[in-house]
């Protein structure tokens, strides 16, 4: 068994359009459980943890300015291999290239040649999402 969890975010432009249902319906019709669920608008605090691979990036100030910029849905999935699971279901950072079937794919836009608007985060590891879950639900067991 190779059950583990991996953080999923609805980010503001996913949530402002009113995207979450949409996700949470192909999160659960793959057949993964939903374990904690929280509407919220990060800190800038949070994000640059969440983000600290990118720090001094060009496009981390953008990046973490448009996490912020309103509120997310933060949501913790398990379900065996579903950190590899869900990133193909969301299909590539940008969502000119991701797959059509793909969660970006199908409701990704590109905004100006720019992918930072692109619907859905997922943990890239199992230890990405182990330090990612540690970080938006801090009391979860
Ligand atoms: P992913 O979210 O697919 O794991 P990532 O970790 O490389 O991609 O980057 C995190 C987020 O940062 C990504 O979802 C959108 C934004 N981003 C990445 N590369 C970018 C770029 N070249 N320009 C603008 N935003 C970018
Ligand atoms: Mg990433």
């Amino acid at each position: 068994m190779t059950t583990e969890r991996s953080l999923v975010l609805v980010k503001p432009d996913g949530f402002s359009r009113g995207l979450t249902g949409a996700v949470l319906a192909r999160i659960e019709r793959k057949g993964y459980r939903l374990v904690a669920l929280e509407i919220r608008t990060p800190t800038r605090e949070l994000l640059i943890q969440h983000y600290a691979e990118h720090e001094g990036k060009p496009f981390f100030e953008p990046l973490v300015a448009f996490m912020s910029s309103g509120p997310v849905t933060a949501v913790v999935i398990e379900g065996e291999r579903c950190v590899e699971g869900f990133r193909s279901i969301a299909g590539a950072t940008d969502p000119t290239k991701a797959a059509p079937g793909s969660i970006r794919g199908d409701f990704g836009r590109d905004f100006g040649h720019d992918v930072t608007q692109n619907v859905v985060h997922g943990s890239d590891s199992p230890e990405s999402a182990a330090r990612e879950v540690g970080l938006w639900f801090p009391g979860l067991t």
